[in-house]
């Protein structure tokens, strides 16, 4: 098929006018060119590529995120102009800051007291006054820079074609222009710490283009060897160089451009490093930093930089393999896929490029060593980013680590945990200072810099944080059997959140419906209203469901790695004890008897937002475990009520956990209605989630929601296809991991299974669920068997 694509980009960017104003204007560093597209370009052989028939003009929607977990870039696949925004994880405004605030423990038993008479508003004036973290905002995730490169105007291409290919990691650009082939890759690379960009033409001596660097408020400056550098400082010193390796014709760098003139190919290296050392240390030497990987990388040829990038990205995402089915849909560019879907198009091969997108994405965005992946991953264009780009614990943070165990990529789940670890000392002071307590707590959201204390607003008062993360330690142990993360990490970090907790906790007085019982006061169920009695609408109370499911999950958590240290049940034994006798005295979750629903707080009000984005108060049943079928099927029927009530609207991720959600409830069609849902309603046409606006947790979370329909293990029994749409007919999924230590590939047709291949990873006994057949064996570490579902 010819077609012709001519589009005109309006908006040309006057000469002389400075990067500030121009970046100010958002999106007005873009690729701009009046420009005919001509031939179409060819369709990729392989599924697993992104690719668009256009450059991208957008940053949100349209440009192609690559990353190594520490540095990221978004490619725009410009031909005239190309501009490749670039991060750095650590280039955060603000300071080390000691957030807490002496005056709020004096509030606290005022506040307390006026909410378990019902005077909630009150008490919510008081906390909003006495309670809030000093100062109780935290600054943004920031860009590194932007690294623009101009090429000879050009009005007629041919051939255009930009792609991500998701199996290797890489962005390529191909074009023609006068007969001559141009071939433009950029990846970040993880072995070699860089960025790297290689254009090659198809004819000698035709690469010709300047490159500089360009940032608010930065220096910029040409260095030995025609480097470029960029430096600037927020708190932090920031950082960014870039290094030319030129094969032919000609390299000049003055005053910050970098001219190069009838090269035959050209690589660029870009480093970037700041001065940020830890939570309480900004001290460290960027320049130092960005020379020393440099210096690293030395003459490295491009093939070589290429080969290790794809070597060591491949050893993690070729670990899974999904196939839902195909339909020739596959023959569209991505846009336009995604337009047909949008349409009501069935193409389920779609469905599992975005469900591969979130493992590649988490790859880009989270390596062991660095910081784990932010609200953004590591994307982001912005010198203010929506709510700061930062770390929200309510939700957010959390669900970005879903896909990480299930979906084979455990490495990428350890930053996490070393953030989490890192938060400690600063929620030990948090909860000395604001509660009296001890161990730890961190509230809703945090930073780079050990933010602990309630922020934004009274809902930041929240002090669940620290509980919450803490008990996904017990799932990497659940999933790896790594007996000394569990002992070491894992034990220590959730008993300190369990000891807030036994000193938080608080008997409701008589009169309340609680009473007697042992409840968190002051709470809120992230971030719902309600309407009181009077009709007073407020989110400020005690015992939110949430809370309590949190509180068990921790606890129960604490049990099972306590016994798994020791099975004889001496481990701990005093401590222990003491959660024993807080659980059996805890408030339980209850079912309301107007509605049938589980009641999301401790009175059964009514929510002002029926259909409200969160959906916390069903926790226990994704993603703690407190609620299942067997169990508690009362709960079960209950959190079903809720979930319909709640609706199948939302934003991005609140879709992706109700997904999640409906799969635990079993509701395989109910799931793919959502998922449905989600990539109709919440996926940009670079397939990136948008809340709006662009926001990472819902690509996270709609992959592990296309993982948990397939496979779940929470329930003390690894369950076949629990959720499997009636419209996945037949297909197949490798290299999924089960809790227990197991790694899974399964194959179904009609709906049916086929067969399942179960590999042990740590000898543990296996008891497996293919709808109401069941099986126990015996596996040895290494064994693997096969399993045809009777
Ligand atoms: C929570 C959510 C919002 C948003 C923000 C980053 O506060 O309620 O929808 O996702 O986090």
């Amino acid at each position: 098929m010819m077609c012709k694509f001519i589009f005109v980009m309006v908006g040309l960017v006057a000469a002389g006018t400075t990067f500030a104003a121009r970046h100010a204007a958002d999106e007005s560093n873009n690729p701009k060119a009046d420009m005919k597209f001509e031939k179409d370009a060819p369709a990729p052989d392989e599924p697993l590529t992104l690719w668009y028939r256009k450059p991208a003009l957008h940053w949100e929607n349209e440009a192609l995120p690559v990353g190594n977990g520490r540095l990221a870039a978004m490619v725009f696949g410009g031909v005239n102009e190309e501009r490749l925004q670039l991060n750095e994880e650590t280039v955060w405004d603000g300071v080390p800051t000691d957030y807490t605030n002496p005056e709020a423990f004096e509030a606290l038993p005022e506040v307390q007291r006026l909410l378990f008479e019902g005077k909630n508003v009150e008490a919510k004036k008081l906390a909003g006054n006495k309670m809030m973290g000093r100062p109780h905002k935290v600054k943004s995730y920031q860009t590194l820079c932007d690294l623009l490169l101009d090429f000879p105007d050009t009005e007629k291409v041919e051939g255009y074609r930009r792609e991500l290919d998701l199996t290797t990691a890489i962005s390529r650009t191909q074009y023609t222009v006068g007969g001559v082939d141009y071939v433009r890759e950029v990846f970040v690379s993880a072995p070699d710490q860089a960025i790297v960009v290689n254009l090659k033409a198809s004819r000698k001596g035709k690469i010709n283009f300047t490159a500089r660097l360009a940032r608010e408020n930065a220096s910029t400056e040409s260095a030995s060897g025609n480097r470029l550098v960029l430096r600037g400082k927020l708190g932090i010193d920031y950082e960014a160089q870039l290094f030319p390796m030129a094969e032919g014709g000609r390299v000049e760098s003055n005053g910050g451009l970098l001219t190069v003139s009838n090269a035959d190919e050209v690589t660029l290296l870009v480093v970037g490093a700041t001065s940020y050392n830890g939570p309480t240390d900004i001290s460290g030497d960027a320049t130092a930093r960005c020379e020393g990987y440099l210096k690293a990388i030395g003459k490295k040829p491009y093939g070589q930089l290429r080969a290790a990038h794809v070597a060591d990205h491949q050893a993690l995402f070729n670990r899974v393999k999904l196939d839902l089915g195909s339909t020739d849909a596959i023959n569209l560019p991505t846009d336009e896929r995604l337009k047909a879907v949008k349409g009501g198009r069935f193409d389920p091969q779609f469905e599992a490029l975005y469900f591969q997108f979130g493992r590649y994405l988490l790859i880009g965005s989270s390596r062991p060593g660095y910081l784990p992946a932010n609200l953004q991953g590591k994307w982001n264009q912005y010198y203010k980013a929506p709510w700061n780009a930062d770390y929200h614990l309510n939700i957010n943070f959390q669900m970005n680590y879903w896909p990480a165990q299930v979906c084979n990529l455990s490495e990428c789940h350890l930053p996490y945990f070393d953030y989490i670890e890192s938060l400690v000392p600063f929620g030990e002071k948090t909860a000395k200072v604001h509660y009296g307590a001890d161990g730890w707590t961190v509230h809703h959201l945090s930073d780079i810099f050990g933010m602990a204390a309630p922020a934004d607003g009274v809902h930041g008062v929240w002090p669940l944080g620290a509980a919450w993360l803490a008990r996904d330690m017990m799932e990497y142990y659940r999933f790896n059997g790594d007996m000394a993360f569990l002992k070491e990490r894992a034990y220590p970090l959730m008993k300190g959140a369990a000891e807030f907790m036994l000193d938080f906790l608080i008997e409701a007085p008589e009169g309340t419906p609680a009473a007697g019982r042992l409840v968190t006061n002051p709470s809120h169920s992230p971030e719902n209203f309600f309407l009181m009695e009077d009709g007073t609408k407020i989110e400020f109370t005690y015992a939110a469901t949430m809370d309590l499911q949190i509180i068990q999950d921790l606890f129960n958590g604490l049990q099972e790695a306590s016994l798994a240290i020791d099975p004889s049940g001496n481990h701990d034994a005093e401590f222990q004890q003491a959660l024993q006798a807080t659980l059996e005295k805890l408030q339980p979750v209850r079912i309301s008897a107007k509605t049938g629903r589980l009641m999301e707080w401790i009175e059964d009000y009514k929510e002002f937002d029926p259909n409200h984005r969160h959906t916390s108060h069903l926790y226990g049943l994704h993603p703690g475990t407190s609620i299942t079928r067997n169990a508690t099927p009362d709960l079960y029927e209950a959190a079903r009520k809720s979930l319909i009530a709640r609706g199948d609207g939302g934003k991005g991720w609140s879709m992706a956990w109700k997904v999640n959600m409906w799969s635990r409830l079993h509701d395989g069609d109910r799931s793919y209605a959502l998922l449905c849902n989600l990539l109709r309603k919440m996926t940009l046409t670079n397939l990136f989630d948008t809340h709006p606006p662009f926001q990472i947790d819902g690509n996270f979370g709609g992959t592990a929601a296309i993982a948990e329909m397939l496979l779940q293990s929470h329930d003390g029994e690894v369950q076949l296809l629990p959720a499997l749409p009636g419209v996945w007919k037949e297909g197949s999924v490798q290299g999924l991991r089960a809790r227990g230590g197991f790694e899974v590939d399964i194959a179904w047709k009609d709906g049916a299974l086929s067969a399942a291949r179960i590999t042990s990873l740590n000898g543990n006994p296996l008891k497996l669920r293919h709808g109401t057949n069941t099986l126990e064996k015996e596996l040895a570490k290494g064994e693997t068997f096969t399993w045809y579902g009777k």
